[in-house]
């Protein structure tokens, strides 16, 4: 069974990396070139945006920080980062001190900052706990570009010697490191495919008008998604669910699925009572969807989706 799994890995990984790039948007990178080793992020009533502009997405190398604000505004925000892949760590940096993440714990009014270090290549989503379905933004974290198969790391031209100075000259003839044949080589990110068979707008279903007291979808896996996580997040507004005051939206489903098998997996999320009711008195509410599916390996790929319910 083990052996089967490897082999399939070996045969669909390099489709499922390319697709997972698709996925993810990231940024047609050529070899060699390096992200930035940090960026920066600001809050603003209401969304998250890359720090002087609107983009809501930002590209930094393996090792770097990303800072977090929220400099001045009349609510409240903070960056969580849910359930999915955490920053290796969190500093708050302004305002009444908290510990972090979520940084802040809580969504706190204008006035704080912090940063975080991001030392695990992966797409690192982030929201905002007061308004989780419209302040939504991600970090995509790249491991650097290499060009060698052997355990010698060398990002650019490189004589075959010198790379390093003062160790045993043996093996740093070019070809002396090189793998047996037939051992594979490894990527940094070879196991980082992504875990949906082909981009989130084909591999997640969710009808955008269903009829019950649940939401319904399917996720469908690549192989790189054996093993992984499904989470299904259903959000309301306030004013649809007319419960307390208040802007933002509540949550009124949550399921989690592990352990997941290739191909389609299908979800059902019942509604709690307070949307059932609402749904009832309505005859329909307006439902933000999030779907969330991590692989084995931590590469995470998130879609949300708006759903109408009626009964
Ligand atoms: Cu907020």
């Amino acid at each position: 069974m083990r052996a089967l799994r490897l082999r399939f890995r070996a045969l669909y990984l390099p489709l499922a990396a390319l697709l997972g790039a698709a996925v993810a948007v990231v940024p047609k990178m050529a070899a060699g070139d390096t992200p930035p080793a940090t960026a920066s992020f600001s809050a603003v009533d209401f969304a998250w945006n890359v720090t002087g502009g609107t983009a809501t997405q930002a590209t930094i190398a393996q090792g770097g920080t990303v800072t977090f604000s929220y400099p001045s505004g009349a609510s409240t925000h903070n960056a969580d980062f849910g359930s999915g892949p955490q920053p290796s760590s969190c500093t708050q940096t302004g305002g009444s001190i908290t510990p972090v993440p979520p940084l802040p714990t809580v969504a706190t009014g204008p006035g704080w900052s912090g940063t975080c270090t991001f030392n695990t290549p992966g797409t690192y989503t982030f929201h905002c706990d007061h308004h989780p379905t419209t302040m939504i933004a991600t970090i995509i974290v790249q491991a650097p570009v290499t060009t060698t198969s052997s355990g010698t790391t060398s990002t650019g031209p490189t004589t075959g010697t010198g790379t390093t100075t003062g160790t045993s000259p043996t093996g740093m003839t070019p070809g002396g490191n090189s793998p047996p044949p037939g051992t594979p080589t490894t990527n940094p990110s070879g196991s980082g495919g992504s875990p949906l068979a082909g981009g989130q707008s084909k591999a997640i279903i969710v009808a955008s008008t269903e009829h019950g007291t649940s939401v319904r979808g399917s996720a469908i896996l690549s192989s790189a998604g054996a093993d992984g996580r499904l989470e299904v997040d259903v959000f309301a507004s306030r004013t649809a669910l007319a419960a307390a005051a208040g802007a933002g939206s509540v949550r009124v489903g949550r399921l989690v699925r592990t352990s997941l098998s290739v191909g389609k997996v299908r979800f059902s999320v019942p509604l709690s009572a307070s949307a059932k009711r609402a749904l009832h008195r309505h005859k329909r509410l307006a439902l933000t969807v999030k779907i969330i599916v991590v692989s084995s390996h931590g590469v995470r790929v998130s879609a949300t989706r708006g759903v109408l319910l009626r009964p």
